[in-house]
């Protein structure tokens, strides 16, 4: 079984402004919709709409969680959260610009949550998970919810002998990588944050790769290297027309997550992530893809794999003609 968990879930609030975002001018909304918030979840739900079993849990407001719970259902997630009495799941912001790729997102810290909350969450964690079972923690952590908390889950999932997969930041990033997850998602900034020395990204990755087993180091819209089992792959995603990229990493960590759990070859599990992230930055919302519409795109997604022992890299695979 897959868990995912999202500590600070939202609801997504989509702006479609008329035109191009500009300062001293006023920027009138075309149109609102909502949409699911929170990296767990968007995860959840590119395993089920892939049918691939799997439960959300987390922690939501009471005071709106009857429209965070509208929108899980009808994104058929099943899910399990913790409620923070008197809370709000904070809203966050997407802002999409008519004419103009790519979102620009804006989100709340979310709701402050207490000692009693942390533990009833650990008692609902350990009321699911079975020993072995693949557990994705990814998002922010809400107010209050400190490293040391995050650390009392990711051990608990060590004792149970869980995959642990980390779509994290900054010091929970550092921690997950500290207690050696198996999985990890850093972008280009946060990679750096991770290692000690200088070098390259390959070297970078290398230094990772002795605590964290799969690292996808991610590179925004030119794609991700990715290191796993002494070595390095490069994917290049296809070249396809942006309307809304929040969401895409989820959906390619969702997709991942799901192919590796299935044991399919890690050049496959990182050719479908790749393709279904691609199929959704081509929809407006937060978290429509189409997974027909990802098959179709597997020939266009580039995978380049660079052996990492010995001296030199070196590039000896392709899943692409030379010149195509
Ligand atoms: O990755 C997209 C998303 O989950 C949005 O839906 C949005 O709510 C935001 O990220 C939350 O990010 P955070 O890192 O604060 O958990």
């Amino acid at each position: 079984m897959i868990y995912t968990i999202t500590l600070n879930p939202a609801v997504d609030r989509l702006l479609f402004i008329e035109s191009e975002l500009m300062k001293r001018k006023t920027n009138r909304i075309e149109r609102v919709a909502f949409d699911l918030g929170g990296k767990g979840l968007h995860c959840s739900y590119v395993l089920s709409a892939l049918a691939i079993p799997n439960k959300a849990l987390g922690i939501c407001g009471e005071k709106n969680q009857d429209k965070l719970f509208a929108i899980l259902k009808d994104k058929k997630i099943d899910a399990e959260c913790i409620e923070v009495p008197g809370g709000w799941s904070r809203e966050c912001y997407i802002l999409l610009e008519k004419g103009i790729s790519g979102s620009t997102m804006l989100t709340e810290k979310g709701f402050t949550v207490t000692e009693q909350v942390k533990s009833n969450f650990l008692r609902l964690i350990q009321k699911n998970v079975k020993i072995g079972d693949t557990v994705l923690i990814a998002g922010s952590l809400p107010q209050n919810y400190k490293i040391h908390d995050l650390e009392k889950i990711i051990r608990l999932l060590k004792k149970k002998d869980c995959f642990i997969a980390c779509d994290l930041s900054g010091d929970a990033l550092k921690k997950a990588v500290e207690l050696e997850v198996d999985f990890i998602k850093p972008n280009e900034f946060e990679l750096l944050e991770l290692v000690s020395g200088t070098g390259d990204l390959t070297d970078h990755l290398k230094e990772l790769a002795k605590k964290v087993k799969i690292i996808v180091a991610s590179q925004g819209g030119n794609g991700s290297y990715c290191s796993y089992d002494g070595v390095i792959y490069k994917v290049i995603p296809p070249n396809v027309t942006e309307r809304n990229d929040t969401g895409a990493g989820d959906n390619f960590t969702g997709a991942f997550i799901g192919g590796f759990y299935l044991n399919h070859p890690i050049e496959e599990c990182l050719t479908f992530a790749s393709a279904c992230a691609a199929s959704k930055v081509q929809h407006a919302d937060s978290t429509t893809f189409d997974p027909a519409e990802a098959e179709g795109m597997l020939d266009q997604v580039t995978i380049t794999k660079i052996i990492t022992e010995g001296e030199s890299s070196k590039k000896c695979y392709t899943n692409q003609k030379e010149n195509a």
